[in-house]
């Protein structure tokens, strides 16, 4: 079993329950949740001109293998509703593998750690409340520390 955190955001529709949804389907899909943080309203980071998100992140054991992980949660996506649109513009839901054990991977389509997560609040405030002392392979730090640093 590998532990993997995932992180979720929404800030179209029923926000919340498209997040609690998503976990939902994580939980039936092969991926056995384990931890779950609260849910967060956040500002738009990147694009500005959209609603606010709600944000929060999930740990799970699961026997699927990164690129399964990246498959079901496209599955998710889809089957909430998610619509291509505009990078980092509005979304019925998002789900981003952030960290899956200490693994490095990188593949078109596929990139772990989140190559954004260690610059980005909204990811790491609700991560740091399930796992502060996991720690992003490449920087070496733990998911506290990148914390305290984004915060500046
Ligand atoms: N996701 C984005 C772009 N900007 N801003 C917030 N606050 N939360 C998000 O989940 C988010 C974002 C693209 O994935
Ligand atoms: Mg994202
Ligand atoms: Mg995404």
């Amino acid at each position: 079993m590998s532990t993997v955190y995932i992180g979720i955001g929404s800030n179209l529709g029923d926000r919340k329950v498209n997040c609690l949804r998503a976990l939902e389907e994580l939980n039936i899909r092969g991926l056995r949740v384990s931890r779950v943080s609260s849910q967060y309203e956040t500002e738009p980071w990147g694009v500005k001109d959209q609603p606010g998100f709600i944000n929060m992140a999930v740990e799970a054991h699961t026997g699927l293998t990164p690129v399964e992980v990246l498959r079901v949660i496209k599955e998710i996506e889809k089957s909430l509703g998610r619509r291509e649109t505009r990078r980092w513009g509005p979304r019925i839901i998002d789900i981003d593998i952030l960290l899956y054990d200490d693994r490095v991977v990188d593949e078109t389509g596929l990139t772990i750690p989140h190559p954004h997560m260690h610059e980005r609040d909204f990811v790491l405030r609700p991560l740091s409340e399930i796992a502060p002392d996991a720690v992003h392979p490449l920087l070496k730090k733990t998911v506290s520390e990148l914390l305290s640093e984004v915060r500046g």
